[in-house]
């Protein structure tokens, strides 16, 4: 026999992939409006943008460190640079909730702190800002993780938990 392929077969599977494009849309529609409204993410906006030639004179950039901000609340103004972090050495103590506000003074680099879930870019023009909480007390080796020149490999700093 020629046709044993039913033309109702093909219309019916031909319906249900058209079902399953739809759903398939709907989920990621579903998602990307979960993750921009539930969750609050979005593109970087004008407040999270700066001019990369003066960083070194716009707050809080002017004054890189640690400084207490609440009772149990740190900031850490931290810049990257080729090829080093500024300040180089950060002090917090344990179980503090800490943000990092974070720039570049030229080319994109990255940040990783060894032994956490912290990792971040460091973008130019850009200001990155991720909180975190170290537990326990110890030190960590903060390392450049984008390749940023012939100096990327001296590119590290450290964080003492207190
Ligand atoms: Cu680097």
């Amino acid at each position: 026999m020629a046709d044993s392929q039913h033309p109702l077969d093909a219309e019916r599977i031909e319906k249900v992939f058209l079902i399953i494009t739809a759903v398939m849309l709907l989920t990621f529609l579903g998602a990307l409006f979960y993750s921009a409204f539930g969750m609050g993410m979005h593109l970087p906006d004008r407040e999270e943008q700066i001019d990369v030639r003066e960083v070194r004179d716009t707050p809080p950039f002017d004054e890189p460190g640690v400084r207490q901000v609440g009772d149990n609340e740190y900031e850490v103004v931290l810049l990257g640079y080729a090829w080093a972090f500024q300040p180089r050495e950060i002090r917090v103590p344990a179980g503090a909730k800490v943000t990092f506000i974070a720039t570049t003074t030229d080319v994109i680099h990255g940040v990783h702190i060894e032994g956490t879930r912290m990792n971040f870019m460091l973008i130019p023009g850009q200001v990155a800002r991720v909180e975190g909480t170290f537990r326990e007390p110890g030190e960590h080796l903060m390392i450049c993780h984008e390749y940023c020149g012939a100096g990327h490999h001296i590119m590290y700093g450290r964080v003492i938990v207190e």
